[in-house]
């Protein structure tokens, strides 16, 4: 029989576990007990502290926000300075710093370790026996900012390292960072508040680290990843920076887990393109990959110059975020008449790319950001979305600099440009009156996940409305060679391209063809929905808004425009145009494809590539039930990135457990 603990030995066993359930979780990622289970075992430990406050220490978990709010943050002095990096900017400057470094050497190869560059704040943590004792930034190398207070908050911070072995003062470094689902959190957290926004999570993480209050601290979205030792003493550390960093993480600090290591330059440069490629889907933002040194002895060998070390450097990415001038805004009509304000910039080379415009999305983004005619503003492009105006400088706006006036008629039909309440988007009420809308309407319908008609770009889609060569989609069926090849930049051979891939478009699938349309609101997840649903058109154009609304993910709105738009006598000409050039699709039975059909999913966890509901959304349109609780009749739960009790449930029913790899396999069949 177990024998009963008195209540310190119990208060220490339930904070080694604590400890050890956080590291699985916040720290390896994978959490062993429900949370349930762990808020359990929480509410002990605080409730026999409350009972017994002489068992209270600051390195309890319950501590982790204790502290008052301070006037001002103390200077720490760093005993081993927190150098910077020098940078390279392209392969050739990385080359030459593998050349400095072997020659320095009189080696043909090195190892490096190669590191992604998280762009957050640099931070010291120092540990005395394995207590965290402080907490600072990294300033300007040598005296930073004691921030022990702030640090404390951050859950994959340990407060007591696990494991043994470590020295008796380690200080390590790294950086703390806000996680894009983290950033995303806190942003509309601040916008239900109504709150301003952060204009990225570097900012939101920099801000949230220079609270005064921890209270404040606490409530942000704070992570941090481990990159490196300042000191080590009394004690000793592997001899490289590789195994060093494999140590830090048994000894519970948070290490990022695809650091490599790497032999000569063109590993590193392998390495450096694969996370380019990654780039996007990684959870955290970086700005480049580290390649560091990894034999210390060698590190020591090349010592550093000024302020970073001749051992490391930073390959940085293309920056994505750059300074330029507004110098017009103007809007533009989209395919739904939707007017949207786009700021003419001074070409600035942002990401890769040179940027002459950027999207100020709605009138009231334009008030919110405080864009001016004139400004200088920070223009920010991330992957391949569309560039925006992330924020003004506002102190270096000159004196003529002009407002933005929203115009009241449609520059390109003059129509009245309408806004109705409760929506942010204003509208040109000219429908397919308006040129605009007319070839946003045909480029639209020619796209890949519509007609997918090859070679009809935005160009000759120009063309073709402006030399009044059609004026609705079915028009594109009755063009010939010769009315073509007159075009700019039409030869004979792509006319007749073209033409072929136009009589190649006709055999369509019905949720293409619904998604080509351009009914509002109709995305192509929705026409397939529909697609399924009803099998063809015939009923779908007959279909009332009731109808509609029994249909999984179709709610009111929605409904309401599909009605409409089979309403309008033109579009239902244009529909029997398309028939008559004879588009067409397979009929297929009414609800045909429902492979998983009978099997029951749960979703937990973060995904990369969609999100949860577009993950519902797809498995129920092959049939599945998507639910919320795990039972014993659940087919399988889909674990995304830091997976809730949820996952646990499933391991201890024995349900199987699928990761999202496993499901984008799925969602193939
Ligand atoms: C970042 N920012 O991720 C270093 N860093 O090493 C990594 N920064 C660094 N290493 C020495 N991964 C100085 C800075």
């Amino acid at each position: 029989m177990a024998v009963k603990k008195n209540p310190a030995q119990r208060v220490e066993q339930l904070r080694e576990q604590i400890r050890f359930h956080n590291y699985r979780y916040y720290v390896l990622d994978d959490p062993q007990i429900p949370d349930a289970e762990y808020d359990r075992l929480w509410r002990e430990l605080q409730s026999l502290e409350e009972a017994h406050p002489e068992l209270i220490s600051a390195d309890s978990p319950t501590q982790r926000i204790g502290a008052e709010p301070l006037n001002a943050f103390g200077d720490v002095r760093h005993e081993v300075p927190m150098l910077s990096l020098d940078n390279a900017f392209d392969d050739g400057e990385l080359s030459e710093f593998d050349r400095r470094v072997r020659e320095r050497l009189e080696l043909d190869e090195v190892e490096y370790t190669a590191e992604p560059k998280l762009d957050g704040l640099a931070v010291s943590l120092l540990y005395e026996h394995g207590i965290l004792l402080r907490g600072a930034t990294r300033g300007d190398g040598s005296t930073g900012e004691d921030i022990t207070q702030n640090v404390r908050t951050i859950h994959s911070v340990p407060l007591r390292l696990i494991g043994d072995g470590y020295p008796a003062r380690l200080e390590v470094r790294g950086e703390v960072i806000i996680s894009h689902a983290g950033f995303q959190a806190l942003n509309e957290r601040a916008q239900q508040q109504g709150q301003k926004l952060f204009a990225n999570p570097r900012n939101a993480a920099a801000g949230s680290l220079r609270q005064l209050d921890p209270r404040v601290t606490a409530r942000r979205p704070l992570e941090m990843y481990c990159y490196g030792v300042g000191l080590a003493a009394g004690g000793k550390l592997p001899q490289r920076h590789s195994e060093i960093l494999q140590r830090l993480r048994g000894w519970g600090l948070r290490v990022y887990s695809g650091i490599e290591c790497v032999s000569a330059l063109q590993a590193c440069i392998d390495y450096y393109r694969k996370l380019e490629q990654q780039r996007e889907s990684l959870p955290f933002d970086i700005d480049g990959v580290v390649f560091k040194v990894d034999r210390l002895d060698l590190q020591q060998q090349l010592g550093f110059v000024a302020r970073a070390p001749r051992w490391a450097i930073a390959r940085k990415f293309p920056a994505q975020e750059e300074l330029t001038r507004v110098i017009g805004i103007d809007v533009q009509v989209g395919r739904t008449g939707a007017i949207t304000p786009v700021a003419r910039l001074e070409p600035v080379f942002v990401g890769g790319v040179t940027v002459t415009n950027a999207t100020l999305h709605n009138e009231d983004e334009v008030r919110r950001k405080d864009v001016h005619i004139g400004d200088t503003v920070i223009v920010r492009r991330a992957g391949d979305v569309i560039p925006e105006v992330v924020s003004v400088m506002a102190d270096r706006r000159p004196e003529n600099a002009r407002a933005f006036v929203m115009p009241t008629r449609c520059p390109v039909c003059d129509s009245d440009i309408e806004k109705v309440e409760g929506e942010v988007v204003a509208r040109c009420t000219g429908g397919l009156y308006c040129e605009a809308q007319r070839k946003e309407a045909i480029r639209h319908f020619a796209s890949r996940r519509a007609m997918d008609i090859e070679g009809l770009g935005e160009k000759l889609v120009e063309q073709l409305v402006e030399h009044k060569l059609i004026d609705d989609v079915a028009g594109l069926y009755d063009l010939d060679v010769e009315s073509l090849a007159g075009l700019e930049r039409m030869g004979e051979k792509s006319a007749r391209n073209l033409i072929a891939a136009l009589e190649k478009s006709k055999q369509t699938t019905l949720d293409r063809f619904l998604y080509s349309l351009g009914i509002r609101e109709v995305g192509d997840a929705t026409a397939r929905s529909l697609a399924r649903d009803f099998g063809d058109l015939g009923p779908l154009i007959d279909a009332t808004e009731e109808r509609l609304e029994s249909i999984p993910d179709i709610g009111p709105v929605v409904a309401k425009h599909i009605v409409h738009f089979f309403q309008q006598p033109h579009n239902i000409e244009v529909i029997e145009k398309l028939r008559n050039a004879r588009v067409s699709w397979p009929v297929t039975e009414k609800a045909a494809h429902q492979p998983l059909q009978g099997h029951t999913y749960v979703l937990t966890g973060s995904l990369s590539v969609m999100t949860r509901d577009e993950a519902r959304h797809r498995l129920q349109q092959l049939g599945a039930k998507v639910s919320g609780s795990v039972s014993s009749k659940t087919t399988a739960v889909i674990a995304g990135e830091k997976p809730g009790s949820k996952l646990a449930k499933a391991e201890s029913l024995g349900v199987a457990v699928l990761s999202e790899q496993d499901l984008l396999q799925l969602l193939e069949q």
